[in-house]
Order: structure tokens, then sequence, then C-alpha cells
């Protein structure tokens, strides 16, 4: 089987460890991750998505690790398909520190013509930070630092705190995007589609919840979005408790705007995937918006026969 290797990396109690547990349990982590401890060495999970199989090693970031990884990198980093370097954020006393690591890592990928893509995690933007300008600009800061790299390295920042599951799956999906051109086939895909109906969103999960690709209405507001996706993460509960193929929802935003959606499960082989569809409510003529969920909901097989084709 096809494998590929992804590294999370950075300094010591960044929340490597803490990000890992969100994206494999996405709800119900809080109490584990409070709990973790530093991780000794380097720990190894493997899973598997869209028929590749991943290693995902979580290396520990003490110095002492850092320093053994730094003395035999071929050992630790070669054949890397991509990494996640995971900074702390609201630690402005370990930017440099940070830096430095994350340079004598390049150096080192450099030096054997390695150039996978990286996603540099801001991590610990907790919500009360999201809007605070002190940290935003040391933020703002520390990225134009790192544009040094954009020369030889295809690198993306993301912002991230384990408060917002959101925010970590879409850098982690996102990250899986890169290794996988086919994932953005089906996010052009839904985009074509959407513009047949008055769409808020179109997207399709594997199990654990990756997105396998997306398509939001421009503009859809970072709330909303997130909105979108707890209202997803627990109907997909409850599809799976309630062993259904489809579960229909109606709810609107704070702006007032009502939306209606269906979730599908669709079925490849023996994995599950769930299609998530979301159109704006025709608040004058109700029959419209039933008429377009019915219309998406028979041409399930369609639509199972289009991502197959892609994700094969
Ligand atoms: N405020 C805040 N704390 C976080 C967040 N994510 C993780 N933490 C905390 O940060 C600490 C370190 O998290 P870990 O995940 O163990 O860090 P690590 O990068 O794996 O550390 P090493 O294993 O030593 O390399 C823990 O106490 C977590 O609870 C976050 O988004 N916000
Ligand atoms: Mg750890």
């Amino acid at each position: 089987m096809v494998s590929r290797k992804i590294i999370f990396t950075g300094l010591d109690f960044a929340g490597k460890t803490s990000i890992i547990t969100a994206i494999t349990k996405r709800f119900g982590f809080e109490e584990e991750v409070a709990k973790l401890k530093p991780t000794r060495r380097v720990a190894r999970d493997t899973f598997r998505f869209l028929g590749f199989e991943f290693h995902r090693l979580d290396f520990g970031g003490q110095a002492q690790y850092r320093e053994a990884y730094l003395k035999n990198p071929a050992k630790y980093f070669s054949s890397t398909d991509l990494i996640f370097y995971v900074i702390d954020a609201q630690d402005y006393n370990r930017y440099v520190e940070t830096i430095d690591y994350l340079d004598e890592l390049l150096l080192f990928f450099k030096e054997e013509q390695e150039y996978p893509p990286i996603c540099v995690m801001f991590h610990k933007m907790d919500p009360q930070f999201v809007k605070d300008r002190v940290i935003n600009q040391k933020i703002l800061t520390l990225k134009q630092a790192l544009t040094r790299y954009s020369h030889d390295f295809d690198i993306f920042f993301f912002e991230t705190t384990i408060f917002d599951i959101k925010s970590i799956m879409t850098a982690f999906s996102s990250g899986l995007s890169m290794v996988f051109e086919k994932m953005e086939m089906v996010s052009n895909l839904f985009s074509d589609i959407s513009s047949n109906y008055n769409s808020i969103l179109i997207a399709l999960f594997d199990a654990k919840g990756i997105t396998i690709g997306e398509y939001y209405k421009p503009h859809l507001q970072i709330k909303e979005k997130v909105k979108i996706y707890e209202i997803y993460i627990k109907l997909q509960k409850q599809i799976v408790a309630e062993n259904r193929l489809l579960l229909e929802f109606s709810d609107k935003f704070e702006s007032g705007i009502r939306f209606s959606g269906v979730i599908e499960v669709l079925n490849f082989g023996n994995l599950d995937f769930y299609l998530l569809f979301i159109i704006e409510e025709d608040e004058i003529d109700l029959e419209k918006t039933v008429d377009i969920l019915d219309k998406i909901e028979s041409a399930k097989p369609q639509m199972e026969n289009l991502i197959l084709q892609i994700i094969q």
C-alpha cells in the first residue's frame, strides 16, 4: 500500500500532542488534553485516508530530543511528505528559539533536496486573542520572517486553538489536500454543482471528519462556518448512533438567515463518507427549498459515481 509520512514538530509545550488528540477524537478531548505530559522522543501512529496509509510522527520538542534529532536528521526526517510546524503563539519569548529550530530543520531538507509542504500552525490562538492587537502584530512579524523560506518551500499559515476544533480540522485537512491533488478536484466539482443551486455549502467528510472537498458560498463568515461545523459534528454522531443514511435539518444564523440542509451517508467500498449540503431557505416559497433538497437526495447515485471516479 502507498504510504505517506506526516510530521508534527516544533518546540516543547507548543501543543502538538494536543492537536493530534483533538484531530483523533474531535469531541470530548478536553480532559485528555489537560492531562497531557511532554512527549518522550517520537510518538507514532497510523491512519488511513482515501486509500493511503499515513504515518503520523509526533516529535517530542524538549531540547534534549531536538538535539538528538538534529544529530541524526536523516534517521528522523527523511522522506517526509508533509510538515506541521507548531508554534505557541502566546509565548513571544520563544519566537526566536522556534525560528532557529525551524531553520535547522529546513536546512536539512534543503541539503537533501526534499521539499515537503509546510503548514505552520500559530497555535493557542484562543478565542480571547483572535482580535488582540498585540498578539496579531507579533504573529504578523513572525510570518514575515518565515516568508524567507517560501523561495524553496510551499509554506502555509494557520491560526489554531484547542477551543475551536474547526480551526484545527481546517489546518489538518488543508495540509492533507497538499498531498492529494484529487481533493482539489472534489472541491472544484462542488463549486460547479453549487452554481445550480443557491447553496451555502457542499462538503464531503470522511468518517473522521477530515474534509475531502468543500465549497463555501463566498463571503460566508467564520462564525457561520463554525456554526455549520458544530451542527455537522452533532448530526454525524446522531446518524451513526441511529444507523441512518440520511438526515435533514433546518436552522438559522445569528443574522437571521435561515438554512436547510441534508447529510447523506455515501458508501465507497467499505468506507462511509458524509456529504453535507446546505442551501439558503426560500422564505417566501418554502416548497422550492423542499424541492431542491429532494433533487439533491435523488441525485445521490450520480454523486457517488462522480466522487468515486475522483478519489479512486
Ligand atoms: N491555551 C491553550 N493551551 C493549549 C492549547 N493546546 C494545548 N494547550 C496546552 O499546552 C500544553 C502543552 O501541550 P502539548 O500538546 O503537550 O505540547 P507538545 O507540543 O506536544 O509538547 P512536547 O510533547 O513536550 O513537545 C498543555 O498543557 C495543553 O493543555 C490551546 O490551543 N490553547
Ligand atoms: Mg507532545
